[in-house]
């Protein structure tokens, strides 16, 4: 399916250490860039991109107890080679014809308007538009947006991989599956680890592609409402509001899924209106994804005919390092000896887990509760920026869950 050279080049390049960026180096970089500056950015992402990939089809390769010869591990993998694949055979700006030095001497925006650089560079106010430039620049953001799109099912097809090798083992009546009890078994340690190594490597790769995309795509103006953007990355998010959408969307998928009108309610209380430097999409799906638990263990634990659900809370407290969210309901917790099992790529409480959005009748359905990934990959993308998710049980009452971020933005990127 490859060629030969190919894999070589993604074993050579596997070798190369991959560069970590912070959310201020993320932010430096992408406040108002020159012509210059995008394109180094791109250059940048061409070379780093197929570092990223080769590590992960190098570790898909070698993965412990047959995991590696899982079909869905190998699509997976295949996907990542064709990525790089893609990258590698792109042009670079200088085999593309980019007169790089006509560039010279534009790399510091407004360098030429009062020294002030206040103003996005402008190339054709000066007589320099450069349609190679462009062209390519073009290019390369088709290239990964398409990448982008290919791996959108990963984490689906990597759960489905898991559940490959579960039917593997009971095949070969395997004693990694010797379950006396019929509970379900953890995974072995060393698969529960590359699942966040390689669940974490992909929230950096996405973070690259999504703020190059962006960037690119705003550079020439700041889309209305945008102000404060620079890429995916908000510079003042607002807590209290991506709050209340992330309440009011997991509010939605509870009232279909359970059939309830309104569903319990969620209080936001504390420092609400705080503003930091963050990704708001990420924060959204954490706090989308915590909800949605807390939503589901209020009403199963209180019946869908409950008059009264018990207030979720969630309460924000602004300290000088970080910021942190506890999001607290009155579902009846979670037994001690299931605590473990939380941050496993299997824990799930549904009673049906399915791969598919879909019920029983094959209607869509918002899933309230997925196959189990929810919760592990939640505090993978809190830990992507410097923070993390504790949970605390109390059972026979309920569960406070608490999201610590970072306000220190210039911690490295963390990279597996
Ligand atoms: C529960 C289980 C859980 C997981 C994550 C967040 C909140 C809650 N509440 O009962």
């Amino acid at each position: 399916k490859f060629s030969p050279a190919l894999l070589e080049s993604v074993k050579k390049l596997a070798l190369q250490p991959q560069t970590p960026v912070s959310l201020r180096q993320f932010v430096e970089f992408g406040h108002r860039p020159s012509p210059t500056t995008i394109l180094r950015g791109n250059q940048f992402v061409q070379h780093e991109l197929p570092v990223r990939l080769a590590h992960r089809v190098v570790e898909l390769e070698n993965l412990p107890h047959g995991l590696s010869d899982m079909p869905s591990i190998k699509r997976v993998k295949d996907w990542y080679t064709q990525s790089f694949e893609d990258l590698t055979n792109l042009p670079t700006p200088e085999t593309f014809g980019v007169p790089i030095n006509a560039l010279k001497g534009m790399e510091k925006p407004g360098a030429d308007n009062n020294g002030g650089g206040l103003k996005y560079f402008n190339p054709s106010a000066n007589g320099n538009d450069i349609p190679e430039l462009d062209a390519w620049n073009a290019e390369f953001i088709k290239c990964i947006e398409g990448i982008k799109r290919r791996h959108d099912p990963t984490v689906k097809t990597v759960a489905q991989g898991v559940l490959e090798l579960k039917e593997h083992w009971q095949r070969a009546k395997s004693p990694m599956l010797k379950n006396v009890t019929g509970a379900p078994l953890p995974l072995p340690t060393v698969i529960q680890s590359f699942l966040d190594r390689f669940y974490l490597s992909r929230i950096g790769i996405r973070m690259l592609i999504g703020q190059t995309v962006s960037l690119n795509k705003s550079s020439k103006a700041t889309p209305p409402g945008h102000e404060d953007y620079v890429g995916i990355i908000c510079t003042k998010t607002n807590l209290g509001q991506v709050a209340w959408e992330a309440a009011q969307d997991a509010r939605t998928i509870c009232q279909d899924y359970y059939g309830v009108w309104g569903g319990p309610e969620i209080k936001l209380l504390g420092k609400t209106d705080v503003e930091f430097m963050y990704v708001p999409s990420h924060l959204h799906h954490m706090l989308f994804e915590l909800l949605k638990n807390s939503l589901r263990a209020v009403v199963e634990r209180h019946g869908v005919d409950c008059d009264e659900w018990p207030d979720i809370k969630v309460v924000v407290a602004e300290g000088k390092e970080d910021i942190t969210i506890k999001i607290s309901d009155e579902g009846g917790g979670i037994p001690r000896s299931g605590m473990p099992l939380i941050w496993t790529y299997m824990y799930t409480t549904a009673e049906n887990p399915s791969l598919e959005d879909t019920d029983s009748r094959g209607d869509f359905r918002a899933p309230m509760a997925g196959y189990g990934y929810g919760l592990p990959i939640t505090r993978l993308y809190a830990r992507y920026f410097g923070g993390d998710l504790r949970l605390i049980s109390m059972e026979g009452y309920g569960t406070d869950a608490y999201l610590h971020l970072s306000r220190l933005s210039n911690e490295d990127e963390p990279l597996p």
